[in-house]
């Protein structure tokens, strides 16, 4: 899954794609590169960013995924029913809704209703609040009962659960070491049935580790891409879709 943001604010690559075109001309490489889902997001979920209203987001998503769904699969990264709405009638056939179906009362039914598949991630709290003092009992397991309870929600508004696809939510309201432990014992969240999402890429906690900035983290976001893999994994969300799609592939060679 290749990430197209079209924000000014993402924490990796805010403000390169906010034009239409930039934005699709980069979701069209990313394929090129290998990546066989785009993930279109108008509002950044960085701890603290500012909100996004419904006009601008609708404004900045709906042409770059009716342009990237004309040749291949598309996801719509957003927590609005609207805009969730709107893209899926441009074309978009999977939801990627970090509130994991809390953020907006119609957008269950909404799912259910125009039958795509959803993506239901973990985050304690909000993108504003997530990092003020992260705790967990254990955190896979404090992970897994989460999304256990919005798979059962899910199912309960009409999903078909073939269309659930569940997500720990790396970065969001964890601090490093909960991040360390996740990717550690990914296997764990396999127990729950549903293929897995993960997104490692260019995230702080990769900085955490070594100190390295956001553009000096592809290293650690392939590493993190290929343990996950090897756990498990069966979607990556990534910014360096060649970068990792080549250590993917020569992993698999060497793993059979
Ligand atoms: N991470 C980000 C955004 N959406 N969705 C899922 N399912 N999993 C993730 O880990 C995830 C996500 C944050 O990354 P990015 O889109 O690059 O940044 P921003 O939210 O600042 O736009």
């Amino acid at each position: 899954m290749g990430v197209v943001n079209v924000t000014p604010d993402s924490f990796s690559d805010g403000g390169r794609y906010l034009d239409a075109r930039a934005a699709i001309a980069h979701g069209e490489e990313l394929r090129r590169d290998g990546a066989e889902i785009l993930d279109v997001g108008g509002e950044s979920t960085r701890p603290g960013a500012e909100p996004v209203g419904e006009a601008e987001e609708l404004r900045r998503v709906v042409p770059v995924v009716e342009a990237l769904a004309r040749e291949g699969l598309v996801s719509i990264d957003t927590s609005k029913a609207a805009v969730a709405a709107a893209a899926i009638y441009a074309g978009a056939t999977m939801l990627n809704d970090v509130t994991a179906l809390r953020g907006d009362a119609a957008m269950a039914g909404l799912c259910a209703e125009r039958e795509v598949g959803v993506v239901l991630m973990h985050m304690p709290g909000n993108p504003r609040t997530m990092q003020d003092d992260p705790r967990y009992g254990d955190v896979v397991d404090d992970v897994k009962a989460f999304l256990a309870e919005r798979v059962e929600y899910a199912l309960a508004a009409g999903i078909g659960e073939e269309r659930l696809w569940l997500d720990p939510g790396i970065g969001f309201g964890k601090t490093l070491e909960h991040n360390l432990e996740l990717l550690r014992r990914l296997g764990e969240l396999r127990e729950l049935g549903r293929p897995l999402v993960i997104g490692a890429s260019r995230k702080s906690f990769i900085g955490k580790v070594d100190g390295s900035t956001v553009d000096e983290r592809i290293g650690g976001s392939i590493a993190s891409a290929v343990l996950a893999a090897a756990e498990g994994a069966d979607v990556l969300r990534v910014h360096d879709v060649a970068e990792t799609a080549q250590a993917l592939t020569v992993t698999n060679a060497v793993l059979g």
